[in-house]
């Protein structure tokens, strides 16, 4: 059996995903939208209550790969859809986002946080994915120069691992919901001009009824700083009006390197925040 109280490697986790398939043929399926640069299949799994592109929450984990916390999290949350009450919605869950940067934080460098790809003239490896979709891409918020943490890259979506998510919206078209879940810092972050704010304090407020854990909520720029070409801006200007962005714990005494004994608590208060989220888009759309 799997021990949620640890950190995995891919391996592990994609050999998780198959048992769960294998265990439950009837209401999980995995489906591969791509490749990673170095070649890496990006699977997401879902939850189907039959039918063909239902109405969709989207939720991916570990975008940046040293946020250890997020992927143990999307494990758990993928455990736990299989055990809840059939949902009008499909969930939506990709678990290892950036699968390159995520093996190179096991084998090299416990602290990468952008894909592993090499672009013409660039000098350092990797693009910050949170910064490489085509939303006021290359504006303030990003770094030109590819040896920065925040590179936005050659041009938007050179990222195979956000192209794929671009392609899998756009074609899917019935996603109402988007959440894409980071750490650290305790916040549930929405884009600008998002005016669905009661949601965010009711999420925030479930969050915390559990373990006493604080979030803040509020608009990226106001509450954190200005972030351009960031997955939740680009998913929002596409219609998805439940776009939020997760800081899942801590505030940083521990920071990426969260001790695996904070996974399980970490992903069961942020389910409770998933699930008002999920109740409010179904009953809103
Ligand atoms: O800088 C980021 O990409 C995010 N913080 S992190 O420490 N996880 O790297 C925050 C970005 C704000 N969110 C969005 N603009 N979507
Ligand atoms: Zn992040």
């Amino acid at each position: 059996t799997f021990n949620y109280e640890a950190y995995h490697t891919i391996d592990e986790i994609y050999n998780f995903m198959d048992m769960l398939v294998a265990e439950n043929p009837n209401l999980v399926s995995k489906l591969e939208i791509g490749r990673s640069t170095e070649n890496r299949p990006l699977y997401v799994g879902g939850k189907c209550t039959g039918g063909t592109n239902r109405p969709a929450i989207w939720i991916d984990t570990g975008i940046h790969s040293r946020e250890w916390v997020t992927q143990a999290s999307g494990v758990w949350f993928a455990k736990k859809v299989l055990t809840q009450p059939s949902r009008t919605m499909d969930i939506l869950l990709e678990i290892v986002t950036n699968p390159d940067g995520f093996a190179y934080t096991h084998s090299t460098n416990r602290m990468w946080r952008k894909t592993r790809s090499k672009h013409a003239g660039a000098i350092c490896v990797g693009v910050d994915p949170n910064r490489n979709w085509d939303a006021g891409f290359g504006d303030a918020g990003a770094s030109s120069s590819s040896c920065s943490e925040t590179y936005h890259g050659p041009y938007p979506n050179s990222e195979p691992e956000v192209k794929s998510i671009v392609d899998f919206v756009k074609s899917h078209g019935n996603i109402k919901a988007f959440v894409s879940i980071h750490s650290y810092s305790q916040l549930l972050l929405y884009p600008y001009g998002y005016t669905e704010t009661p949601v965010s304090a009711k999420a925030v407020a479930a969050l915390s009824s559990l373990y006493g854990t604080k979030f803040t909520y509020g608009s990226i720029i106001t509450t954190i700083y200005r972030a351009s070409g960031s997955t939740v801006d680009w998913t929002y200007n596409q219609g998805i009006k439940y776009s939020f962005t997760f800081e899942l714990r801590d505030t940083g005494r521990y920071g990426f390197l969260l001790p695996a004994t904070q996974i399980v608590p970490t992903a069961q208060e942020t389910w409770l925040a998933l699930k008002v989220i999920m109740e409010h888009a179904r009953d809103n759309m």
